[in-house]
């Protein structure tokens, strides 16, 4: 009897090593969105200060385990055992003297790495490169700001994400452009409940707030002094200029997995967010771009189409002006969305869609139509607009299109049909 439970307990342990083992090799390193795989100061300071973490507690780990086999192996019952008890070391006061002194060391150890990271990530560096005025070449920018760092608003809303560049004039929404190399200021603000901006590679996690400003910095790839000091670079200073501006392109420029990591509500595992990494000169074309925004499809003044749909709208008769229609009249949705250009949609309670058939995601980078090349694969787009208009609730339960104060989308079974949908979604596909 006793052999046999001890088998089947062996049995259970061999079980359990052999299923932790197989979890443990579903663990990569190198994913989107891992935090050992770093792209810029911020993040490679969490790194740093982590792995310090990890050195002391293994190093504890290690030293109390030793203590403790050798406790079990030298003391453990015999067969046949008659040795008394040994001697029982309580309340030796050098030993406990010394124990607290060693945590309080390994704690300072700890402690100074992590309050210098803090500040760190707090503090904006001062960095001439990254100065508006020393980059950025497109319109809009006052004067004023020349001197100063790009700034992001960063706002977040159950269960998506608004940035505005208060600097240059434009807001976007789940993903963040950013040039690359540059020191941005981030103010994080949040709408409705607490929520929190991780991008794991660039950097993470600072909340979002309601009533509270709280701000970060990130950098997504190093500076060019730090570039020339990691890679001991010499030659030319025209030499060095293209050797970094090519490290930025091959390293830098790409598209990063960011994702809410404060429970927010319903949807808060489907609140992620993209950010685009890229040069200064399509930084600067994406601004007035945004800016631009939309004419309409047909070419006209947005006055004309708006006058030619209340005379004769047999005439706006193609799918994507009546699609057009549709998002500005059935389908309510310029009463919470805005498209620039388009001077009746004005709406602020969702996504700005201005360009939103550029980005490769939507509802905060839950549906995504990226294809393997990077580009945006529009069968997919297509579908996933069509879904997520007819079935809005489905694809991210409670969301707020759905489901408003009065005003949501809830009951638009009955309002559109699958047909108005379709064109509603191929309008949705010409604001690029
Ligand atoms: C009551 C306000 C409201 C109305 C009306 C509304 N939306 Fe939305 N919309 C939202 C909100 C809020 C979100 C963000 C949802 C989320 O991701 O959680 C959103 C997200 C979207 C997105 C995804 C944008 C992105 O960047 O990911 C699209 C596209 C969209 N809406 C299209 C429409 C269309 C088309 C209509 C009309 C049929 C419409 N919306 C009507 C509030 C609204
Ligand atoms: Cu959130």
């Amino acid at each position: 009897m006793k052999n046999a439970s001890s088998g089947l307990r062996k049995l259970i342990a061999l079980a359990i090593s052999l299923i932790t083992l197989t979890l443990l090799g579903g663990c990569d390193v190198n994913t989107r969105m891992s935090t050992f795989d770093t792209k810029g100061p911020v993040a490679e300071t969490q790194y740093e200060l982590f792995m310090i973490t990890v050195w002391v507690s293994t190093f504890i780990f290690v030293l109390v385990g030793a203590f403790y086999l050798v406790a079990m192996f030298k003391f453990r019952e015999k067969k046949n055992d008659t040795r008394p008890l040994p001697t029982q070391g309580h309340g030796n006061p050098l030993v406990e003297i010394g124990l607290i002194g060693a945590s309080i060391l390994l704690l300072v150890i700890i402690a100074v790495p992590t309050l210098r990271a803090i500040w760190y990530t707090h503090d904006i560096p001062f960095s001439e490169e990254s100065q508006l005025g020393e980059w950025y070449q497109g319109d809009g920018l006052a004067a004023a700001e020349e001197d100063n760092v790009l700034t992001i608003r960063v706002n977040g809303y159950q269960w998506w994400w608004a940035f505005d560049y208060p600097q240059l004039g434009i807001s976007t929404a789940n993903e963040m452009v950013i040039p690359a190399g540059k020191v941005i200021r981030l103010e994080l603000r949040s709408k409705d409940v607490i929520h929190s901006f991780w991008l794991p590679r660039i950097a993470g996690k600072v909340d979002l707030i309601p009533g509270r400003t709280n701000q970060m910095w990130i950098q997504a790839g190093d500076s060019f002094e730090a570039w020339q000091e990691k890679n001991n670079a010499t030659g030319t200073d025209e030499e060095l200029r293209a050797a970094y501006a090519q490290y930025l392109q091959d390293e830098i420029h790409n598209y990063y997995y960011g994702q809410c990591a404060e429970y927010c509500g319903d949807s808060h595992a489907r609140m992620l967010f993209r950010s685009t990494v890229v040069g200064d000169d399509e930084f600067a074309d994406w601004v007035s771009d945004i800016k631009q925004g939309h004419t309409t499809p047909n070419g006209m003044s947005w006055d004309d189409w708006y006058s030619t749909l209340n005379d004769s709208p047999e005439t706006l008769s193609d799918d994507i002006n009546q699609g057009l229609n549709l998002f500005m009249t059935r389908g309510k949705c310029a009463t919470c969305h805005a498209v620039n250009g388009n001077p009746r949609a004005l709406g602020v309670a969702g996504p700005n869609l201005t360009k939103v058939a550029s980005r490769l995601s939507m509802a905060a980078g839950w549906l995504n139509h990226r294809a393997e090349d990077g580009s945006v694969d529009e069968a997919q787009q297509y579908e996933n607009f069509f879904k997520w208009i007819k079935e809005t609730d489905v694809v991210k339960p409670g969301n707020r299109m759905w489901k408003a104060n009065g005003g949501g989308i809830g009951e638009l079974d009955e309002l559109l049909t699958d047909d108005e949908i379709r064109k509603i979604s191929l309008y949705l596909q010409t604001l690029k």
